[in-house]
């Protein structure tokens, strides 16, 4: 007989599924965590970080920049995906190759193979800052999932339903976690509580959040 001592542990990165379509995936990012953090600085280096304005006239507290063919951005006008950042009159930075390869990987592990994204949208959270009950529905093609990968200091995440009063879940995100958000469950409402006081050996006292798209 073989004794099998690990069969009762899960597997590492196994699925823990929020509802059918959406998984977190613990500690997926942790061992590129190091070199995604290095490319976030090289994005910001050309494309640095800002603080957006709601079409409503409102400052967004968390500051954010973009990499790849698209980046998101919103204005009095508007939410919307374009090609060129309108601070530098640029282009978006090239979507670094680990990011790219991070995602897929990512999203097959979830179930979604053959993810290839034309856009992140890089978060900055200092403590204080939150992101409100949203859905993300500016993308061109619903079909496709979002990928999101936590950095640095821990946050809440908020997990709800299809209306935007729906009770919400709160489910911890730490340094290296990935969460992966598509089919049935694309259209949720989601948000992230105000970030707590903390301090990370990579970052700082900041949360850094990557979320994959393919918004063209
Ligand atoms: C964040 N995440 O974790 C914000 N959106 O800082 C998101 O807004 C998000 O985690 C779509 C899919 C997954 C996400
Ligand atoms: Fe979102």
């Amino acid at each position: 007989m073989t004794l099998d001592l690990f069969e009762h542990l899960p597997t590492p990165h196994e699925p823990e599924l929020l509802e059918p379509g959406a998984v977190v995936l613990r500690g997926f990012a942790l061992a590129q965590a190091a070199e995604l953090l290095q490319a976030v600085e090289v994005t910001a280096a050309s494309a640095p970080f800002r603080h957006l304005i709601t079409p409503g006239g409102k400052r967004m507290s968390v500051a954010m920049t973009n990499c790849g063919p698209l980046g998101w951005i919103s204005d009095r006008s508007g939410y919307r995906y374009g090609p060129v950042d309108p601070d530098t009159c640029k282009r978006w930075p090239p979507m670094p190759a680990a990011f790219r390869q991070l995602a897929l990987n990512a999203a097959d592990a979830a179930g979604y193979p053959g993810f290839t994204p034309d856009a992140c949208l890089i978060n900055r959270y200092e403590p204080g800052t939150r992101l409100s009950l949203h859905q993300d529905r500016d993308e061109g093609n619903y079909d496709h999932p979002i990928v999101s990968v936590s950095l640095g200091i821990a946050a809440v995440f908020l997990w709800g339903g299809a209306a935007r009063a729906d009770k919400a879940r709160r489910v911890g995100l730490r340094h290296g976690d990935v969460v992966v958000c598509g089919g049935p469950a694309r259209l949720r409402f989601h948000g992230v509580l105000p970030l707590a006081l903390g301090e990370h050996a990579m970052t700082g006292a900041v949360r850094i959040n990557l979320t994959f798209r393919k918004a063209g």
